[in-house]
């Protein structure tokens, strides 16, 4: 018995969306036409970014953790997409962000994605995803910009990111942060990814990987190639891992819906926990005080 394929489903089958999001009746799904009316279905793209966001400074990671990593402009790093990554121009970095010293040896094969806090940098870009697709139950982004912003403080994640990625980059299998649900909304080149509601055993990188074993019977590894207009659901804490079949531009997305909310909390209230008394982050609270009032 094979990995099951992810159901495909339109954005107007709501009853299919919040069923899948159901702890009862829990499942990813990859949803069509959920996001034709953002205005950056149409914008993003290679060089849209080449274009508009050339100067726009990023570190390449060259694997997951982020342990080495490439400073580079957007443009640059998109003007190199075909080329060997030795050729790439920019400052290698630790994770710390302090320069490599000594001989790099990598490994063409971890290359992991680009970041470039292109929303951060560039709030106003927030509108070219806006509104949220209706009909899918995250109850973050129907809060007011500032609690959003007060809940990123707390969780220290972004709540949107863009990578942009050269094909072949593999992101391992993850379970996301703070038992959230992740997006993830494919704008550019096709994007395998595997599924899975417990930590699986096999690397889908490697050649041995046999989808079609016995231990993927049921529902215990799911599968899709995400095409470029599509949004992949992943419930709370299910593993997953990508594969950019093509050079590729997601958008990722974590939020928390009343099926979560439990869960996400308790993640919340132990982060903020452990947060100097800061207060920067007590005038957010009082600004979210007010505009919630
Ligand atoms: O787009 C990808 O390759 C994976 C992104 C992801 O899993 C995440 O942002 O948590
Ligand atoms: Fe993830």
């Amino acid at each position: 018995m094979p990995a099951a394929t992810i159901a495909r489903v339109s954005a107007n089958d709501t009853k299919m969306i919040v069923g899948s999001c159901r702890p009862e009746s829990v499942r990813p799904l990859v949803i069509q036409g959920a996001v034709d009316h953002w205005p950056a279905s149409t914008k993003w793209s290679f060089e849209y970014f080449r274009t508009h966001h050339y100067d726009d400074f990023g570190r390449l990671q060259l694997d997951f953790h982020g342990n080495v990593q490439k400073l580079t402009k957007l443009g640059t790093f998109i003007d190199n997409l075909d080329d060997p990554l030795s050729e790439l121009p920019g400052f290698w970095l630790d994770k710390s962000g302090k320069p490599l010293k000594g001989e790099l040896e990598f490994d063409p094969d971890q290359i992991w994605s680009f970041h470039v806090g292109l929303l951060d940098q560039h709030p106003e870009m927030l509108q070219d995803i806006q509104p949220f697709p209706a009909g899918i139950p995250n109850l973050l982004v129907q809060m007011p910009q500032s609690t959003q912003d007060l809940i990123r403080s707390i969780v220290g994640s972004s709540i949107f990111s863009i990578y942009i990625s050269r094909k072949g980059t593999v992101t391992p299998f993850h379970i996301d942060h703070s038992s959230t649900h992740g997006c993830l909304v494919q704008f550019a080149g096709r994007k395998q990814v595997y599924l899975a509601p417990k930590e699986p055993q096999a690397d889908p990188g490697k050649p041995d990987f046999d989808p079609m074993s016995e231990e993927y019977a049921g529902d215990q590894l799911q599968s899709a190639i995400l095409q470029p207009g599509e949004m992949l659901l992943i419930p709370p804490d299910w593993w997953h891992w990508t594969k950019a079949l093509d050079h590729s531009i997601t958008l990722s997305h974590n939020y928390f819906s009343e099926f979560n909310l439990p869960r996400f909390l308790a993640h919340l209230i132990a982060n903020a926990r452990e947060l100097p008394d800061n207060d920067t982050l007590k005038s957010k609270i009082e600004q979210c005080l007010e505009e919630l009032q």
